[in-house]
């Protein structure tokens, strides 16, 4: 065992929002941390895992709403459904609880008091939308009306679902309360702040520590930097709703904690829910908190929750590992329950492959440093070509030639050189997968566990024991020992992430399931009696595929047929346009209306930039036009076409920049190359959505990886991150 993994350890998978059936993509995180566990079991290591559910927020409440049940009733509800998918999946966490418990409650209230008591809770005024119909103050989902950027009628307050802009409350034309359809006022509201700025020398010099010796990933590292860059600015903790945490201070009786101040606590009190010796772990000297979640969960694990734990003054253990995964998304788009589209935690259960399969694809697509597409072809490919015909196959000739030849005793092993070479590979392919979980690099060790059972076929393939047990028997014999010890040690391998297989590999070589510190040992000797084989992976057919992706491929993929679907990217027409001229738009503070040259060409567009660049910025300018949108009205004025940006998150909103071409003239052709342009007449918004565009870290925009170009030049696009999404 090494030095890092000797003390205890914590590991905590992301708490998923109960409000929805979690899909393939939220898995991942669920996977990984368990997958780890295992590990960590398996090596002896004193080690506990905690999951659960997010309750609180908005989220809920909407959801309430849309379903007409209570927020209460909706968590009921979809807890059963997360527990059961997650059991289903072979998730082992020994502490799996929920936010909205009783221990949450007073743990959350006792931080946010002693965080009081230390000085770093303010008080501050903010403005809020307001419904004076509801008497209550709308959550910036609660409030819905026209988009500023595309259009669409029914945007929410928080994101336009139509176009995926990010939005604030105050920002949508036409907004009305969601639940009476009232136009909302603004109204104050007096709010608990944490004081970021005053807990900021603290948080620095422990992020700057622990970076490193935590090594942390470099997505941790930039969105926390990116944080810490900006300042840290006091970040509100209050919510005006009903279904939360109540916040336990004179005259805010009446608000909750905001979700996110009370779901990572949420962790801490999982623990206490299960464990009586919880202290242990939260304020142990020898422990290590190692938290696995998704890459937009990232500041809130590396700047909040340590803030609000070290603002106690009571010593909580910090973060010390952060494992953060990008997202798989579907057949490239996005996951999408209400459009059918995707594999959710159910379909998984239902479609009759087994829990292993699908936690083995995870694993080796696990999107660690880029987005990973799961596509039904992959999936076939992955599951005939490396669980069948690798890994089943090498196991299963094993203990039929076991079975069928030596009457399911193995033989005697006498190693000559050859033999010795591969047991060697063998050993040290063990180590570098011990080092690779170790540094929590779930996919590579999976790839070197797969790549034994590969020499292990090579072995056989070479060694012919079905010809040498006529003609060379010691040689024959010693292959099938070799290959059954081998079998055994693949058994461990794969136990933290197939552990079903795992039991099944043990139940054939009719040998208990064993740990870590047996790799590479011989444990199967002359005359262990083993039993029958048995397939441990079927064949994904090609029907299937067909019938699954009839099943969960949505509308889209069913229209398009399942044969060659065609690249989304063709069905845009993309220009350069000159602006020829800005004027405000009359009645709406956020947008502007711009007259543009598209070569033979003149058209009017509107759109929702005005905070973001001044009338002077953008006249002369040239920019990136989706030509073939379908008109819209934006408050009364029509608009022929969308300009494209790149925005990213930001403390004060969201920063947005134009797509430029300055090398180019109006109405020059954008392309990908390899892409054929086959652009729609009037291309709706839901299917320009689908359509995914990236900036690259040399401020290039990226579509499935390729640049967009003119014929003289790549598109550019200054003053923002690597991986902001272009729309
Ligand atoms: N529920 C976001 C998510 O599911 C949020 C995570 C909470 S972790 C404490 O991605
Ligand atoms: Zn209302």
């Amino acid at each position: 065992m090494s030095e890092k993994t000797k003390k205890k350890i914590l590991v905590t998978s992301a708490l998923p929002y109960v409000n929805n059936v979690p899909h393939l993509g939220n898995m991942v995180c669920v996977i990984s941390a368990d997958v780890y566990t295992r590990f960590l079991k398996s090596l002896g290591v004193d080690v506990i895992s905690v999951l659960g559910t997010d309750e609180h927020g908005t989220t809920t409440e909407t959801k309430a709403l849309e379903e007409g049940l209570t927020p209460k009733e909706v968590c009921e509800k979809y807890f059963k459904i997360h527990k059961k998918i997650y059991e289903w999946f072979e998730s082992s966490f020994d502490c799996f609880g929920r936010t909205s418990s009783k221990e949450n409650l007073e743990i959350t209230q006792d931080i946010f008091k002693k965080l009081n008591k230390n000085g770093f809770i303010r008080k501050d005024i903010l403005e809020q939308a307001y419904c004076p119909k509801c008497k209550k103050f709308l959550a910036d989902r609660f409030v819905e009306g026209v988009c500023p950027k595309c259009g669409y009628k029914d945007a929410r307050g928080d994101q336009c679902e139509n176009c995926g802009a990010l939005l604030n409350a105050t920002e949508l034309v036409d907004a009305r309360c969601k639940i009476c359809g009232t136009k909302p006022i603004t109204k104050e509201s007096e709010h608990l702040f944490i004081d970021l700025p005053k807990l900021a020398p603290m948080l620095e010099k422990w992020i700057n520590k622990q970076a490193v010796k935590g090594r942390w990933s470099q997505n941790a590292k930039t969105m926390t930097e990116a944080w810490l860059r900006d300042g840290l600015k006091q970040r509100c903790i209050t919510r005006d709703l009903k279904w939360g945490i109540q916040v336990p201070l004179k005259g805010f009786e009446k608000k909750v904690f905001y979700s996110w101040f009370d779901a990572p606590i949420g962790y801490i009190a999982i623990t206490k829910e299960c464990r009586k010796d919880w202290k242990k772990y939260w304020f142990g000297k020898d422990v290590k908190l190692v938290q696995f979640m998704g890459k937009d969960n990232i500041p809130f694990h590396t700047v909040l929750f340590p803030a609000s734990l070290i603002g106690t003054k009571e010593g909580y253990i910090l973060l010390d590992r952060i494992s953060s995964n990008e997202y798989i998304n579907y057949e490239g788009g996005q996951f999408s329950k209400s459009r059918n589209l995707g594999v959710f935690g159910d379909d998984a259960i239902k479609t009759g492959i087994k829990a292993d399969v699908w936690r083995y694809y995870v694993m080796v697509n696990r999107p660690e440093k880029a987005d990973t597409d799961f596509s039904w072809e992959d999936f076939q490919s992955k599951i005939n070509n490396e669980l069948v015909a690798n890994l089943g196959n090498f196991i299963n000739r094993t203990v039929s030639f076991i079975n069928q030849f030596y009457k399911s005793e193995v033989p005697e092993a006498k190693p000559d050189k050859k033999d010795e070479k591969l047991i060697r590979e063998i050993k040290d392919e063990i180590k570098k997968i011990t080092e690779l979980l170790d540094d929590v690099q779930l996919k590579e060790a999976l790839k070197h566990i797969m790549h034994i059972s590969r020499l292990g076929n090579q072995y056989f393939q070479e060694t012919e024991p079905w010809k040498a047990v006529k003609e060379n028997k010691k040689k024959a014999e010693t292959c099938l020992a070799v290959c059954a010890n081998i079998t055994k040690d693949l058994s461990i391998l794969i136990r933290p992430y197939m552990p079903e297989t795992s039991s099944e590999i043990c139940k054939q070589l009719n040998i208990k399931e064993l740990g870590w510190k047996e790799l590479g040992k011989v444990l199967l000797n002359k005359g262990h009696k083993i039993n029958k084989a048995e397939l441990l992976f079927n064949k994904l057919e090609d029907k299937d595929v067909k019938k699954f992706k009839k099943e969960f491929g949505g509308k889209k993929v069913e229209e398009k047929g399942d044969e060659n679907p065609k690249e989304p990217f063709s069905k845009l027409d993309l220009r350069v346009a000159k602006i020829i001229s800005v004027k405000d738009h009359p009645d709406a503070d956020k947008l502007i209306v711009i007259k543009i040259n598209l070569g033979k060409k003149e058209r009017q567009i509107v759109a929702g930039i005005k905070k973001h660049y001044s009338k002077e910025e953008l006249e002369g300018r040239n920019i990136i036009v989706v030509t073939n949108l379908k008109p819209a009205k934006l408050r009364g004025i029509e608009s022929n076409g969308m300009l494209l940006a790149a925005a990213e998150p930001a403390e004060n909103g969201e920063n947005v920049r134009l797509l430029s071409a300055e090398k180019s003239s109006p109405g020059d052709d954008v392309f990908v190359e390899g892409i054929k342009k086959e652009p729609e007449k009037e291309l709706g918004f839901e299917e320009f959505k689908e359509i995914e565009m990236k900036t690259d870290s040399k401020g290039h925009v990226l579509y499935n990886g390729r640049p967009l170009k003119t014929k003289k030049q790549k598109i550019t696009v200054e003053g923002i991150k690597e991986n902001a999404i272009v729309r």
